[in-house]
């Protein structure tokens, strides 16, 4: 790494101990911004580095509720307010027991990157909490949203700070927090959240685009070797919202996918993911991957283990950070592997990633590949924005055109700056500069 980064990485690290996935996120992305300081000393002169690893506000609440049984329960809020240089503060919040400051900021950070890379006027932000909604009754997680959301919307606004989901937050819990935002405020204040419903402010496509636009990215991708997801063998980690629809999306391309997993366990079909059966057990009746296979014939479930233990020319992490190791990508490249898009945030590990550009394997991070998520709520806010709703076809069309132009801006960065082929560095890069250059416009805050 640049010496001079050096610096500031060490500064940045000793500043917020005990974060290891948000020490990850930030070393990942200084390590391909040397180049860019030697173009632009203005950006270190104006310390853009250290800003932008200072998040703007960090909340941190007490979130009390009753489970269904009386008892009193108390789980920890989150919501990190990054950086706002292109827009409001725009981000998911993720519902999981291993929620923390750490993960929080991680997200947050790669958020921003993220959201410059859509061009959209959105700014990065993140929150959650180390809620676990799994087995929870709907009247709990309505009871827990409700009061999450009870200090949360004093944060946000839909010219402030702009949410949606990510794990363990889908359409049911958004639902349940505009309901509160609503009635606390007493505003439709359709902008305020993204991820609703159809009938009450959500956008079409939203739910699928994440998933679909990894598969965008990733066809673009195999598109400049000459190929494309038509015949390919394709293993996709989780059984969630961003796994099925990227199943469902490379499937609709011409690809088999043959395996997907959850934190239990994974299935392996080789006829092809089953996704009605998939959509049906996972989001009708909210059960366990096992259940798919159990109403499967044929269908093996392999109780804990690997999911990147089945070989496959297309790998699609969709699950969760750091599932994805150096030995696995090792074993994936030698099972015959070409291509990598990530639909999670950071799923491959730095040795993964380091193993898989050795290998000459085609690899979009997260913050190029799965940007489709976060670029569709931007298309949901400019609905809301002018009351408008607007077509399957014309949304997803936007989403591929924003995809395409992600995935052209990151391999022409890359090759701008000596690296072609290096979506890591174009990302990093294009994402930064366009944050940099704002931050340098509106001054020293
Ligand atoms: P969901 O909650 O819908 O699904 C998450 C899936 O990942 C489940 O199958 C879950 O299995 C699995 N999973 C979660 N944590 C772990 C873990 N620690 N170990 C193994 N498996 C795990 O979430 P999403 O599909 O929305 O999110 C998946 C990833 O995509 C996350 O990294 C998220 O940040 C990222 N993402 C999501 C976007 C969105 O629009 N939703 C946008 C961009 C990125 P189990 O049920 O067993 O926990
Ligand atoms: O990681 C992500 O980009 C998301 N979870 C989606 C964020 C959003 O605001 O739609």
């Amino acid at each position: 790494m640049d010496a001079r980064l050096e610096a500031i990485r060490d500064t940045v690290l000793a500043r917020n101990p005990g974060e290891a996935e948000f020490h990850q996120a930030v070393v990942e992305v200084f390590e391909s911004l040397g180049p860019v300081h030697d173009r632009h000393p203005e950006f270190l002169e104006a310390a853009i580095l250290e800003r932008l690893c200072e998040p703007e506000r960090q909340i941190i609440f007490r979130v009390p509720w009753t489970d269904d049984s009386g008892r009193v329960r108390i789980n920890r809020g989150f919501r990190v307010e990054f950086n706002s240089a292109l827009g409001p503060y725009k981000g998911g919040l993720r519902f999981h027991p291993s929620v923390y400051l750490g993960i929080v900021k991680f997200l947050g950070f790669e958020q921003i990157f993220k959201n410059a890379l859509t061009g959209m006027p959105i700014g990065g932000g993140k929150g959650g909490s180390d809620f676990d909604p799994r087995g929870r009754s709907d009247a709990e997680v309505m009871r827990f949203c409700q009061s999450f959301m009870t200090e949360l919307y004093r944060h946000i606004g839909e010219y402030t700070d702009v949410p949606a989901g990510d794990i363990g937050v889908g359409g049911r819990e958004i639902g349940y927090l505009f309901g509160q935002y609503k009635r606390i405020t007493n505003r439709y204040e359709s902008g305020v959240l993204t991820g609703k419903g159809v009938s009450w402010g959500g956008s079409l496509v939203r739910p699928e685009a994440t998933g679909f636009g990894t598969v965008i990215f990733t066809e673009q991708m195999l598109r400049t070797r000459g190929t494309s997801f038509e015949g390919q063998r394709v293993v996709v980690s989780g059984s969630g919202n961003v796994a099925i629809n990227a199943i469902a999306k490379a499937q609709s391309l011409g690809a088999t996918v043959v395996a997907c997993s959850d934190s239990s366990g994974y299935v392996v079909d080789e006829a092809g993911i089953d996704v009605a059966l998939l959509r049906e057990v996972k989001e009708v009746q909210r059960a366990r991957l096992k259940d798919y296979a159990g109403r499967r014939p044929g269908v093996a479930y392999v109780d804990g283990g690997s999911v990147w233990d089945v070989d496959a020319s297309v790998a699609l992490p969709c699950a969760t950070q750091n599932e994805l190791d150096g030995g696995a990508a090792a074993r994936l490249v030698r099972g015959g592997l070409v291509a990598v898009g990530e639909g999670a945030n950071m799923p491959c590990t730095r040795g993964a990633v380091a193993v898989l550009q050795e290998a000459g394997v085609l690899f979009g991070p997260g913050k190029a590949a799965n940007a489709g998520g976060v670029a569709t709520s931007a298309l949901e806010m400019q609905q809301n924005a002018s009351r408008d709703s607007w077509s399957f076809e014309h949304t997803e069309e936007r989403l591929t055109d924003i995809m395409v132009g992600i995935h052209d801006r990151c391999a022409a960065t890359a090759e701008e700056y000596g690296e072609p082929g290096n979506y890591v560095l174009g990302a990093n890069i294009g994402g930064f500069v366009k944050v940099a250059d704002a931050m340098l416009a509106q001054g020293l805050i």
